[in-house]
């Protein structure tokens, strides 16, 4: 079944995912869904998750990057996600890329950025979810720029002893952990200072290039209700985890990102491990589904 990737252009978590695709040589479908809330069919799909990226296979829906990869990593073992010798170290420094590394390159991108630059409805959006204060982020620059630089130094030293990836001579999560949040930084015209002083790191550019010339795979768009049809079609796939105690299979529960005010997911219990957790419940549109979240960094409610 070919996935499908919920997702818009200019999210980095997006594009480490389509940098995925490119590292396995996948096909694959893309939905354009949109940056800011509400976002009604995506929501159908996962039952509240409304992030950025999601990934369907089927009627598997795939909800934060670190599932994302691992059903990507099923679906298509080779080339590997989490290659020899780091292998799940990989998972390890993507968290890490993923989460205060995460902020700070998006908070160094975007604190350049004059009044005015960011559409209003972005910055309202951004406030009501998750916060956003515009003039504390403009303040909080200096600071969210030096931990960039670190980690740009780090990465630079990693690499210099001559490998071609972080890991070794086979690319995997991690890279495309780092890579993406560089990729950002990059795109925004107003951080030109900081992406000069990132790409003055020679191994860190010529790494940059290699991850970049791994591509997206082969791309093709489809609408948001094609991929609901195609999981209303579908059954979704044999459960093979278990449930850790207290819970216990069919419970109904709630699946929150932890730290987060973003809404809950509620459904039956059909996994709770440290593999991850699998909730079914049922769309008006889209019919019975699976949701899969990992279990690092998501709260599990009962009822
Ligand atoms: N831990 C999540 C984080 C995803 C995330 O925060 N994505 C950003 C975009 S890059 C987002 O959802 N922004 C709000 C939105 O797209 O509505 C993951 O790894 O996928």
């Amino acid at each position: 079944m070919t996935p499908i990737l919920h997702h818009y252009e200019t999210s980095p978590f997006a594009e480490l995912v389509r940098a995925a695709m490119g590292l396995k040589r996948l096909a694959w479908h893309s939905v354009i869904i949109p940056n800011i809330m509400p976002k009604p069919d995506l929501v159908e799909l996962t039952g509240g998750y409304a992030r950025t990226p999601v990934l369907q296979i089927g009627a598997d829906i795939y909800c934060d990057t670190a599932a994302i990869l691992q059903a990507l990593e099923a679906h298509s073992p080779e080339p590997s996600l989490y290659p020899a010798p780091l292998g799940t170290l990989h998972k390890v420094m993507a968290s890490w890329a993923g989460g205060p590394q995460f902020m700070a390159h998006v908070g160094a991108a975007m604190g350049p950025m004059p009044e005015g630059a960011m559409p209003p409805a972005f910055v309202e959006d951004r406030k009501a979810r998750f916060g956003l204060d515009v003039a504390a982020l403009g303040k909080a620059t200096p600071h969210l720029v030096s931990q960039v630089l670190t980690a740009a130094n780090w990465l630079d030293a990693s690499l210099a002893d001559g490998r071609a990836f972080v890991g070794g001579e086979a690319p995997g999560h991690a890279d495309l952990a780092f890579y993406s949040n560089i990729w950002f930084v990059r795109g925004i015209p107003f951080a030109k200072a900081t992406t000069e002083a990132i790409f003055a790191h020679p191994n860190l550019a010529a790494w940059y290039d290699r991850v970049r010339a791994l591509g997206h795979g082969t791309r093709s768009e489809i609408s948001a209700d094609e991929a609901i049809a195609i999981a209303a079609a579908a059954t979704p796939a044999p459960v093979k985890g278990s449930i850790d105690a207290p819970f216990s299979a069919g419970q109904l529960v709630k699946v929150r990102t932890d730290g987060s005010g973003d809404a809950p997911v509620a459904g039956a219990l059909a996994q709770l491990d440290p593999t991850g957790i699998i909730l079914k419940r049922t769309g008006a549109r889209c019919g019975e589904v699976a949701v899969h979240f990992p279990r690092l960094g998501q709260m599990v409610l009962p009822g």
